[in-house]
C-alpha cells in the first residue's frame, strides 16, 4: 500500500496534518503508520482481510489506523462516532469484525458491546507500544481494503467492499481532474465513514502531498476564522453546510463577512457534492464569493462518477459530465441504453472505481448489476451535454444533509414504539437539509404522541440525524388496492 501512496515516505518533512495546531509532517505519520500495522500484526506476517473497526473522529490517530489496516493487510471499517449503539451492532455482526480500535471516552463507550460480541477492543497507543519490528506484509491491490456501510431500499445498512485498486482508481480520477497539488490546503471537517471525507479530501490531499486540516465536526466559527486568514486553497461540502455557512455569515459583522467571503473568494475551487445543489443556492454563494461552485455526483459503490469541469463551464443545476476513466449511461426499464438528450433514464456505471461487492451478500451484489453496469437507482437526464439528476427511483431513499438515509430503517425502529400502530417515512423538501426525514403516523387507540417526546424516544435508538424531524399524526395511511401503503399520496400532503 505505501507505493498508492507515495507521498508518505520517511524523506517528506512536508506537513500532512494539522490537530488542533499540531503539526504531523508526512514522515511523522508513515513512521507512526508503519509502527502501528506492526504492533496490529502481531506475530501475525499478515492479517489476511480480517476486519478490523475502528471508532475514531477525524484524527492523526484515525488516519494512523486507517492506512495500519491496510499495510497490516485487514479491512479497514470506519465507523460513524455519532452512531447509536444499536446501529454498531448491526456493522460488527455483519462485518464479522473480529478487532475494534477506539480511543478515550469513545473507546469507553465500546467496552460492554465489544465484551457482549467478543471482539477485542484496542486503543492506537497500545497497538504501537506491541511494535514488535517484524516485517509488513506485500499486498497484492487487488485485495479487499475498506468496508463502507450504506442504506438503501433494504432494512439494514449494507457493506460496501472496496479494493486497494479501486480506491487508488477513485483517487487518482479526482486528483487530476481537480489537479490537486502538495500546494493545497483544505479543511476536513465532515464524517469519515463516507466516501466524501475519506476520499475525496483525506485521501486525495494525502496522495497530492496536500496540507489537512482536522475538525472533529464542522465547527462554523473555527473553520470561518481559518477561512478568513486564507489559509486555504480548497474547499469541498455537502450543500447544506453552504447553506449553514450563508446563514451563518448573515449573523456576523460585515468586516468579519468580508474577511470570510474573501477567504473563500481567494480559493482556486469549492466543491459542491452528496446531495443536489439547488440553482438558488449556486447563485447566492456565487453572489456572495464569487466562486462557480463545482457540483460533483457519486456514491459509495462508485466514488465519484461525474463532475462538472475545473476548466471550462460549471454548470448549475447539472452535475456535469463523466470524470475520465468513467463510463455512464442512462437507461430505461428495458435496460435499453438512452442516448436522446432530456429522456430521464437511471444513471449506470461502469470502470475501475466501481466496488467489488456487498459483504457477505452476493444476491444484492448481483442484483445491483445489469450486464456489468451498477445501476445506482438514481435518475438523470442529458441537457446540453451535461448530466441532471432529476431525483432517486426509490421514494425509500431519503437525503439529509449528505447522509443517505434509509426510510425503511427508521420506520422498523419506530414501529417498536408502544404508541405506534403504523408508520411511514418519507424525505419532505427543506431548504437547510435538502430532504427533512418525515414520519406519519397511525397511533393505538386513545394514545396522543408528540414531536419532542418521540425524539427523545429516539435518542439512544437511532443516530441522532436520523431522527424524523416532522411528525404527522394521521388516523390512517393511504393504501393502493394491494394494501401498500402509497408514499406518493403522502408527500402530496406535506
Ligand atoms: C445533524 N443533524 C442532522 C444532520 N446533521 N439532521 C438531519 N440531517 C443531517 N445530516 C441534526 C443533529 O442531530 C441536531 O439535531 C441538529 O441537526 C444540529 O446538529 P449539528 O451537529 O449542529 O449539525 P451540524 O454539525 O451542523 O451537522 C450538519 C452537517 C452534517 C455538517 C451538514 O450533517 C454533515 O457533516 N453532513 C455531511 C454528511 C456527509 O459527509 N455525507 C457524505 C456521504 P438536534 O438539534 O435535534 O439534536 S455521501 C458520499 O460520500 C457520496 C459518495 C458523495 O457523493 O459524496
Ligand atoms: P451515498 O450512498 O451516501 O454515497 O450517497 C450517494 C447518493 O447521493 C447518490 O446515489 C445520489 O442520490 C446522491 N448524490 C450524490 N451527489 C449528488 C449530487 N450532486 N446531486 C444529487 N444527488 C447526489
Amino acid at each position: 500500500m505505501i507505493k498508492l501512496f507515495p507521498k508518505l515516505n520517511t524523506k517528506n518533512n512536508e506537513v500532512a496534518l494539522v490537530e488542533n495546531g499540531n503539526r504531523t509532517t508526512y514522515a511523522e505519520l508513515n513512521k507512526k503508520i508503519d509502527e502501528f500495522a506492526k504492533g496490529l500484526l502481531g506475530n501475525r506476517s499478515d492479517l489476511q482481510e480480517e476486519r478490523v473497526a475502528f471508532y475514531i473522529p477525524a484524527s492523526c490517530d484515525y488516519v494512523t489506523t486507517m492506512h495500519g489496516i491496510w499495510r497490516a493487510g485487514g479491512i479497514a471499517i470506519p465507523l460513524n462516532v455519532a452512531s447509536a449503539v444499536s446501529e454498531l451492532e448491526h456493522y460488527l455482526t455483519s462485518a464479522k469484525v473480529t478487532k475494534m480500535i477506539a480511543c478515550g471516552d469513545y473507546k469507553a463507550s465500546l467496552s460492554e458491546l465489544c465484551l457482549t460480541l467478543g471482539i477485542e477492543l484496542i486503543d492506537v497507543q497500545g497497538i504501537l507500544d506491541k511494535n514488535e519490528g517484524q516485517n509488513l506484509p506485500t499486498i497484492d491491490p487487488s485485495r479487499r481494503a475498506m468496508m463502507l456501510f450504506t442504506s438503501g431500499t433494504t432494512n439494514k445498512p449494507k457493506g460496501v467492499v472496496s479494493s486497494h485498486k479501486i480506491i487508488n482508481s477513485q483517487i487518482t480520477t479526482l486528483a487530476d481532474a481537480w489537479e490537486w497539488t502538495s500546494e493545497d490546503v483544505i479543511p476536513l471537517f465532515l464524517p469519515l465513514h463516507h466516501i466524501h471525507g475519506i476520499v475525496n479530501i483525506l485521501s486525495c490531499g494525502l496522495w497530492a502531498g496536500a496540507t489537512i486540516d482536522l475538525y472533529k465536526s464542522f465547527d462554523i466559527s473555527k473553520i470561518c476564522d481559518s477561512v478568513a486568514t486564507g489559509r486555504y486553497n480548497l474547499f469541498m461540502a455537502v450543500p447544506t453546510i453552504y447553506v449553514k455557512l450563508i446563514k451563518y455569515l448573515e449573523t456576523l459583522p460585515e468586516e468579519k463577512t468580508y474577511e470570510i467571503c474573501r477567504g473563500f473568494s481567494d480559493m482556486r475551487l469549492n466543491i459542491s457534492g452528496s446531495a443536489a445543489c439547488p440553482v438558488k443556492l449556486f447563485n447566492q454563494w456565487n453572489e456572495l464569493t464569487g466562486q462557480v461552485l463545482l457540483e460533483r455526483y457519486g456514491m459509495t459503490e462508485i466514488g465519484m462518477g461525474i463532475s462538472n469541469p475545473y476548466h471550462g463551464e460549471r454548470r448549475a443545476g447539472h452535475v456535469g459530465q463523466a470524470l475520465p476513466g468513467v463510463t455512464v449511461g442512462l437507461f430505461n426499464d428495458k435496460h435499453e441504453h438512452i442516448t436522446e438528450q432530456n429522456m430521464p433514464g437511471e444513471i449506470r456505471i461502469r470502470g475501475a472505481n466501481v466496488f467489488l461487492e456487498y459483504w457477505d451478500n452476493p444476491q444484492a451484489t448481483e442484483k445491483s448489476f445489469v450486464d456489468g453496469w451498477f445501476c445506482t437507482g438514481d435518475v438523470a437526464v442529458i441537457d446540453k451535454g451535461y448530466y441532471r439528476i432529476m431525483g432517486r427511483s426509490s421514494i425509500d431513499i431519503i437525503k439529509s444533509g449528505g447522509y443517505k438515509l434509509s426510510a425503511l430503517e427508521i420506520e422498523g425502529v419506530l414501529l417498536t414504539h408502544e404508541k405506534i400502530e403504523e408508520v411511514a417515512v418519507i424525505g419532505a423538501p427543506d431548504e437547510t437539509w435538502g430532504e427533512a426525514v418525515t414520519a406519519f403516523v397511525v397511533l393505538r387507540p386513545s394514545a396522543s404522541l408528540s414531536q419532542e417526546n418521540l425524539k427523545t424516544w429516539c435518542d439512544g435508538r437511532m443516530s441522532a440525524y436520523k431522527i424524523p424531524k416532522k411528525l404527522r399524526i394521521l388516523d390512517s395511511l393511504p393504501r393502493n388496492a394491494m394494501g401498500k401503503v402509497t408514499k406518493s399520496d403522502l408527500k402530496k400532503l406535506l
